[in-house]
């Protein structure tokens, strides 16, 4: 049966914001968790991922969950270690105490950033290739999907683990042309991965169909994914102000792009 009640967690962050206005059209319950207050939505819960208790209450109950919580950029080792890796395992761990069958997991290119971008005619980047993180931060989704692997194949409970380009109004960059996801494509994205039947544990790379894209969609659109939109009516303007990537420098030549030499850090 498609899952009426969803947590989603951080509600207040940018992708959180974006699918709080999004996911309710698909016929989504949305329960709302963010560390930080969710402006205009008294009735988020307000809890760290650290909090155990709070969790388990926050899960209690929901069909299914949407993990976007937690440190979306470079950190130190031990903030990272809170947030992404214990604060995963305690919501799994939540998740499993209360019966949840799925989550949809916000993985990001950067569990696999030094996988080097197609060249030329070099063919797509499958899912299929060895986690080879470019930050700490890279490192808490590899061990996120792990940890999703983990509780597929021990408990039973299912994960669609997408590991996501860039999702953001619009691209930015000219990497992002390539990796981009728009809000919409993200919301039918995280759709399909949430009513998919059977996906065990899934990897999926989350963008939408760019023309210049790097990576295989196929993983995601045998979900039920059917992505939308193209970054491609951005790339005159970006490629005018900005240039061709170098692909004799890491930041040019690596899907994680400026992450595997100077990544941007978390600001809090
Ligand atoms: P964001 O930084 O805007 O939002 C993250 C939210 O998580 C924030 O509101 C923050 O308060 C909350 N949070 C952080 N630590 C927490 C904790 N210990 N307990 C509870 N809440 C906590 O990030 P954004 O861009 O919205 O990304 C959402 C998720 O998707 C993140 O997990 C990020 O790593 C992942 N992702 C995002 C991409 C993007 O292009 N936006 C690309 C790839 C992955
Ligand atoms: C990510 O994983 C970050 O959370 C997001 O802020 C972007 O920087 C994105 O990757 C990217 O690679 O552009």
């Amino acid at each position: 049966p498609r899952p009426r009640t969803l947590l989603l967690t951080g509600a207040a962050g940018g992708m959180g914001t974006l699918m709080r206005g999004l996911l309710p059209a698909y016929g989504y319950e949305l329960r709302l968790l963010d560390v930080r207050p969710v402006p205009g939505e008294p009735g988020a819960i307000t809890a760290d991922l650290a909090d155990k208790d709070a969790l388990r209450e926050a899960v209690r109950g929901v069909d299914a969950i949407l993990h976007l919580a937690g440190i979306s950029l470079e950190s130190s080792f031990e903030k990272i270690l809170r947030a992404n890796i214990e604060g995963t395992y305690n919501l799994y761990e939540a998740a499993r105490e209360e019966g949840v069958r799925r989550i949809v997991f916000a993985s990001s290119n950067h569990a696999v950033g030094f996988t080097p971008r197609p060249q030329g005619t070099d063919p797509l980047i499958p899912v299929a290739v060895p986690h080879r993180p470019d930050t700490f931060y890279g490192l808490s989704k590899a061990f996120g999907e792990d940890l999703a692997q983990f509780y597929w194949d021990k408990h039973g409970l299912e994960t669609v683990s997408a590991r996501i380009g860039s999702c953001f109004q619009e691209p930015t960059s000219v990497r992002m042309l390539s990796i981009w996801l728009s809000p919409g494509d993200g919301a039918r994205l995280f759709d399909a991965a949430l009513t998919a039947e059977d996906v065990g544990h899934t990897v999926v790379y989350g963008s939408s169909a760019n023309t210049r894209l790097w990576w295989d969609l196929s993983p995601a659109r045998a979900l039920g994914y059917e992505p939308r939109d193209d970054s491609e009516q951005y790339a005159g303007k970006l490629l005018a102000e900005q240039g061709e990537l170098d692909p004799e420098k890491p930041e040019g030549s690596r899907l994680g792009g400026e992450f595997t030499t100077d990544p941007p850090i978390w600001p809090h």
